[in-house]
């Protein structure tokens, strides 16, 4: 029997660094108490180890077992072996783990660009034509204005496709582009050296600035000329069907301006102001042109403080009518601490500090695309060494916020029935809850950088182990990371282009408690909380992929290689 694979053995299957913790987690009815590791071929026994006692499941009660082989720390490909159970996947021990899953991330957006061929020099087998120039894209009929009547033609190129469909909406793109400017400005030596082989490879500026920039350009279009203010999202009127992005060929259009994403674009065009401004020689302009561009944007968002996108009654007054994602964000309190932070960071004028009160109540509320507050609040703690008096004031009640958050978040971890940050409570398997698990990690690493505590370092990595296969459901969540993981994402391309492997590098949205009730996929096999995640491609509530979820996912993988470098 140990001779055979059991899934029953659920672990990070990527694999550990040499001196960090290593959990595995062992489900259903042990034979005895003593765990082995061995080299994959099975030949040789070079770790034996204790499991912990049985624990039961929070939501399912069944049994667990913890299976620690942290102490060892020898180089290889190993398997965890349990007597009467089997053997695990393969998995490494060894240093720079994660390296090609970090890269692997970032390079999931350069497979999500919009406008341009993927050629087989950087896609591989996953090469496909261009799709969706949006050269051509009509003013609708919500976003009209004396200057640009409904019908006018923008040129609104490149960007990322948002997630399995093929819309650019700014909300969602805010707080992906917030997440990898931030990744770079605090690990910005890992940035340096990290190579994506993607067209812009070899040219002397990062990967990830040159993936973001794409991104960016597109931004810039978004924004409306005449007064400042910022399309929601650029998007067909319905869902295109599970076709190529080059047969997606219908009509685009941008919808009208609002709050939120004048905002979040107003704090994404600050931070890209001073990330970009050392590489002048290289995007000439590009630094002014981004703080021009936010400056703007805030100006239009205080003359219009609560412009709500709400897609229903947007849809009783104009045509056509539009259904695709909508981002509708009625508290934008968050929204506007954000881009007030980031326009303050850059400039260091006090007055974008004092427009918002930095503390509206005493949440730490864990970031996603409709709440941004810790964006701000983690730039600023990132350059308060450069700040005013006003920021310096506040610093330690920020960074006293954060610690106590971080706590928050590690208590308890360690007695949970898989041992991970992930899983305090049924909350945090809400739709896209690996991006939970990643943000989760990111906050931790905050807390991390401000204290050098290990405790904050291994509770991200507990995180990263869960994105990789130490969870319930046992899937590793990322596309071609792990030999049980993601096969059928709601993805267009993957599902499209004939190739049997998923685009590789993408994070699926993951278990999510209220799954089958959304999108009635017929294919889960539990309904526990923890355990409501199928692999089919029908699952756009449990097995989607979107931006905001991969960015999170690049700034934890390569947080943690950045970090492990410095210890190793
Ligand atoms: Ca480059
Ligand atoms: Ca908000």
């Amino acid at each position: 029997m140990e001779n055979e694979l059991t899934e029953n053995i659920h672990l990070n299957q990527v694999g550990f660094y040499l001196s960090a913790p290593k959990i595995a987690i062992v489900t259903g009815e042990t034979g005895g108490d003593t765990f082995y590791l061995k080299t994959s071929d099975l030949s040789e026994t070079v770790f034996t180890g204790r499991l912990a006692e049985a624990r039961a499941g929070e939501y399912s009660q069944k049994q667990t077992r913890l299976a620690d082989f942290s102490d060892f720390s020898a180089t290889g490909n190993f398997v965890l072996v349990v007597p009467g159970v089997g053997h695990s996947f393969a998995f490494d021990v060894k240093q720079e783990v994660h390296k090609e899953l970090a890269a692997a991330a970032l390079k999931g957006f350069y497979f999500q660009r919009a406008s341009t061929d993927l050629q087989p020099e950087y896609a591989g087998k996953w090469h496909r034509p261009a799709g969706h120039p949006d050269s051509e894209v009509l003013v609708h009929p919500s976003a009209a204005t004396a200057q640009r009547p409904a019908g006018t033609v923008i040129s609104s190129a490149k960007g990322w496709y948002d997630a399995g469909d093929y819309n650019k909406y700014i909300v969602n793109s805010g707080i992906t582009m917030g997440t990898l400017l931030a990744a770079y400005e605090d690990f910005p030596d890992y940035f340096q050296q990290q190579q994506l082989n993607i067209p812009e490879s070899g040219n002397k500026v990062p990967d990830l600035l040159d993936e973001v920039l794409w991104n960016l350009r597109w931004m810039l279009t978004m924004q409306d000329p005449g007064d400042g203010g910022v399309y929601h999202k650029l998007t067909n009127p319905a869902f295109d069907g599970m076709v190529m992005p080059s047969e997606a060929n219908g009509v685009r259009y941008v919808v009208q301006k609002g709050t939120a994403a004048t905002l979040d674009f107003a704090a994404v065009m600050a931070q890209a102001s001073r990330v970009y401004k050392p590489f002048e020689s290289t995007f000439p302009g590009l630094s002014d042109s981004c703080l021009v561009a936010a400056t703007k944007a805030w100006e239009w968002a205080q003359q219009n403080p609560a412009i709500l996108y709400q897609q229903d009654d947007l849809n009783k007054r104009f045509e056509p009518a539009i259904s695709t994602g909508a981002y509708g964000d009625s508290d934008l309190t968050d929204e506007f601490i954000w881009a007030a932070s980031e326009l303050y960071v850059t400039t260091k004028n006090a007055a974008y500090y004092r427009a918002v009160k930095l503390f509206p109540d005493a949440n730490m509320p864990l970031p996603g695309w409709n709440q941004v507050r810790l964006l701000g609040y983690y730039s600023l703690v990132r350059h308060a060494r450069n700040l005013t008096p006003e920021a310096q004031k506040d610093e330690p009640e920020l960074k006293k916020r954060l610690l106590r958050f971080a706590d928050e978040l590690l208590e308890g971890a360690a007695d949970r029935s898989y041992g991970t940050v992930m899983g305090k409570s049924e909350k945090d398997y809400i739709w896209g809850s690996s991006s939970v698990a990643a943000n989760q990690g990111i906050a931790l690493l905050q807390a991390y950088n401000v204290t050098s505590e290990k405790k904050y370092l291994h509770g991200a990595l507990s995180n990263l182990d869960y994105l990789l296969g130490r969870n319930a459901t046992g899937y590793s969540f990322v596309t071609g990371f792990g030999e049980k993981s993601t096969l059928h994402p709601h993805h267009r391309p993957s599902v499209a282009d004939g190739i049997p492997e998923p685009v590789p590098g993408l994070l699926s949205g993951g278990t999510n408690a209220r799954a089958n009730q959304q999108d009635k996929c017929t294919t889960y096999r539990s309904e526990f909380p923890d355990e409501m995640y199928t692999d089919d491609d029908c699952s756009y509530a449990s097995n989607e992929i979107a931006i905001n979820w991969n960015a999170p996912l690049v700034y934890l993988a390569a947080a943690l290689e950045a970090l492990q470098q410095e210890k190793e």
